[in-house]
């Protein structure tokens, strides 16, 4: 199913007179209009490939219809996402959930949907059918030199993959790790896993990255061999200048300051980029800004002042992602709910008076700090979003056309009401 230009102007049009009264309000305050919604209009979020289902939990899954049935109906989901908030233009696909075998038709459909191909995802933590060795006690750390082997040849094959499809980045998330004191010894498994990311690294076009995720705990839960930021900092500073450290926000303790590790690790420039979000408890993977948007306005707002501080470009200089899972929700929609967000993060970032709060902050004038940071917050920047999707062909309100499109309906009828998505 592909979504028509003119069905989703139509439907601005109904919405317009409201849109052009609510951006005008809001629009009077922004000092830099243009630059900003300049930003708004190029800025672009990966959709995982493995959202596009329904998920689900070790108690079960409750599955929407008209889910995708394989990668070309998973391409055409995000087609639909993109052609609605023009700020979705990329997949990033998970091997062997996604097996893109007929590369070129994949590609050539992808193209024509205006979509490319974000980081490529290597899967060590399950163990496939036609596999030799079992990944049940670790992959890239196993104490058995095969397993490692058999991993690092995995790895090597989903790069093969990226390049085919002109993918830029491999993203390794491990779930190496012991469930119980005495099992591993830390230091022989950290080892392992360099060593195994070494020979791995070796193989990567120049033109690539390799992207190296951490998480604490889950599915192991006394220890994970990449469990923090500083774990995986020490792997890609080991490995060199094309591997750094990929932030899931999801993979943190209650309560870790996670701004403040984006800040120092886009300072030392290895801030690879983010699965973005939300969580109450753990790696929750619900709908971003659904439970903190303060929290993610504050990773943008570390993002733009340090990105601003290293020339970076913000659209394309660092990688950015969604990594949700949705279990009583229409997975399209939750989507778009965590573009958007992203997006009013973002944008209210942008707007921070940022000499202010340099000057505020070099006076010690800590209330006024404050202030500053949260006159953006409590911007209602909605208006700017709908003005820069508006510009770029999108949807004013992408959730409300989705839904008086009927696009889940059509869905349905195309893939009946008991499809399975291939993946989780
Ligand atoms: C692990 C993780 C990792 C995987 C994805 C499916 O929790 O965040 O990024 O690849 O989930
Ligand atoms: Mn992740
Ligand atoms: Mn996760």
């Amino acid at each position: 199913m592909q979504l028509e230009k003119y069905a989703i102007d139509e439907h601005n049009h109904q919405l317009l007179k409201n849109h052009q009264r609510n951006f005008e309000h809001v629009a009077a305050d922004v000092k830099e209009l243009d630059t900003v919604i300049s930003k708004l209009k190029a800025f672009n979020i990966a959709i995982p490939s493995w959202a596009l289902g329904t998920g689900g939990t070790r108690f079960g899954r409750f599955s929407g219809g008209g889910e995708p049935r394989s990668l070309e109906e998973k391409l055409e989901d995000v087609g639909v996402i993109h052609a609605l908030n023009r700020s979705s233009n990329s997949i990033s696909l998970h091997i062997p959930w996604d097996i893109p075998d007929n590369a070129q038709a994949i590609k050539a459909l992808a193209t024509q949907l205006g979509l490319h191909f974000d980081a490529v995802n290597s899967n060590t933590f399950q163990d496939q059918a036609s596999q030799k060795h079992s990944y049940k006690f670790g992959s890239l750390h196993h104490v058995d030199k095969e397993v490692r082997q058999q991993a690092i040849q995995h790895n090597i094959e989903v790069i093969k993959y990226g390049v085919e499809l002109g993918s830029k980045a491999l993203s390794v998330w491990l779930s190496d790790g012991s469930n119980f004191p005495g099992q591993l010894n830390f230091r022989g498994a950290f080892q392992n896993t360099l060593e195994s990311l070494q020979e791995i690294y070796g193989t990567l076009p120049n033109d690539w990255k390799v992207w190296v995720e951490y998480k604490p705990y889950e599915p192991n839960f006394y220890s994970t061999t990449i469990g923090d930021w500083g774990q995986s900092y020490l792997l890609a500073s080991k490995l060199g200048p094309k591997a750094s450290t990929l932030v899931d926000l999801g993979h943190h303790l209650n309560g870790t300051n996670i701004e403040q590790i984006v800040s120092i690790l886009l300072m030392e420039g290895k801030l690879a980029g983010f699965h973005f979000n939300d969580s109450k408890y753990g790696d929750d993977d619900l709908t971003v800004g659904s439970i903190n948007p303060y929290q993610l306005f504050l990773i943008f707002n570390e993002l733009v002042e340090g990105m601003d501080a290293r020339n970076m470009n913000h659209a394309t200089d660092i990688g950015w992602m969604i990594d949700a899972s949705h279990n009583v929700k229409d997975p399209i929609e939750d989507l778009l709910q965590s573009v958007q967000a992203i997006k009013i993060a973002y944008a209210q970032a942008l707007l921070v008076d940022k000499k202010a709060l340099q000057a505020a902050q070099l006076n010690n004038d800590v209330a006024l700090a404050q202030e500053i940071l949260q006159a953006a917050y409590r911007t209602d920047v909605r208006p700017l979003i709908a003005q820069a999707s508006l510009l770029m062909g999108g949807a004013l309100d992408p959730i409300k056309a989705y839904r008086k499109l009927n696009v889940r309906d059509s869905l349905i009828k195309e893939r009946g009401v008991n499809t399975v998505a291939t993946g989780l």
